[in-house]
């Protein structure tokens, strides 16, 4: 099988080999198009459908999750480090809006990225962000033709830290889809939330966000009970989301595959210094020559 990255170089699946760590006895990814793919893939999209959200339950198998844990511990100490004040929407915090407005609101971010060149290309993580079975597969999930690894050198794979005492507070992505998978479990709290479709294309639902960010929502929220070794696909432009406070001593770590439905996705440098506390060339060129596939 053969398909192509978001550089557009042509790449290969190697006929026979193991899709790095997945359970394929569960979620035959080796087999394209066969009922159990159907089934795993017609399951995903109908819950996709009702909230925007899906969880592959032991995606990976238990001694290949183990590993990952441990490549995030051994990862987790590159994580660049800062707390930074944001709002729900990734937008100035100095910018034109009304008083009441959520955005007004503002929150302390805590998690760290560990970017995704400091994640070594032989790490199960950064094998299965590039296996073309499993992209594959996710494109289907998500009923797209294709999907891209990000060009970005430092977005397309990352670890999200998040400390004890730490939160990845509310807000909504930029990117339609995300696909990510919790590795190390805190001993404590760290539990995702989020609010299905709380927003769509056309509404703000702006008091319904604030009810949330002002802990006025309970009835909006829902709650993951996630395993090491879960797959979650979701689309969180239309549902707001955090990583809730960390508690104990152990960090929550998960990986994050970012894709694209179109090539060649490359972060702004202010966005890529805020997450990483650099830029390389590349972001630089990209800036220059920016069209409309803002990463943030
Ligand atoms: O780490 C997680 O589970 C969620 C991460 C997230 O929401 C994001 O990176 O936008
Ligand atoms: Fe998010």
């Amino acid at each position: 099988m053969c398909d192509t990255d978001g550089s557009g170089v042509m790449k290969t699946a190697p006929a026979g080999t193991a899709v790095p760590g997945v359970d394929t006895g569960r979620y035959p990814l080796d087999a394209p198009g066969s009922v159990g793919w159907r089934d795993a893939v017609a399951a995903a999209r109908a819950e996709l459908a009702a909230g925007g959200c899906t969880v592959l339950r032991g995606f990976i198998r238990p001694a290949e999750a183990e590993t990952m844990r441990e490549e995030g511990v051994a990862l987790a100490p590159n994580a660049h480090y800062t707390v930074e004040n944001v709002n729900a929407y990734n937008i100035p915090l100095d910018a034109d809006l009304p008083p009441d407005h959520p955005g007004r609101i503002v929150l302390r971010r805590g998690n760290a990225f560990v970017a995704r060149d400091l994640i070594p290309r032989e790490m199960l993580i950064h094998r299965l962000y590039t296996d073309a079975r499993f992209q594959r597969f996710i494109a289907d999930c998500f009923a797209l033709q294709a999907l891209y690894e990000y060009t970005d050198p430092l977005a397309g794979l990352c670890l999200n830290v998040v400390a004890p005492g730490m939160s990845h507070p509310w807000h909504f992505d930029t990117n339609e889809f995300t696909v990510s998978m919790l590795t190390q479990e805190p001993e404590a709290g760290g539990v995702f939330e989020y609010c299905p479709n709380i927003r769509s294309r056309t509404a703000e639902h702006l008091d319904d966000v604030r009810a949330v960010l002002t802990g006025h929502g309970e009835h909006h929220i829902r709650r993951l009970e996630l395993r090491p070794g879960d797959l979650q696909l979701f689309q969180g432009r239309f549902s707001l989301h955090r990583v809730a406070p960390v508690g104990g001593t152990v960090q929550r770590h998960s990986a994050i595959f970012a894709y694209s439905d179109t090539p060649g996705v490359i972060g702004t440098a202010e966005r890529t210094r805020q997450l990483f506390g650099r830029v390389l060339p590349d972001h630089l060129a990209a800036d220059a020559v920016r069209g409309d596939r803002l990463l943030d």
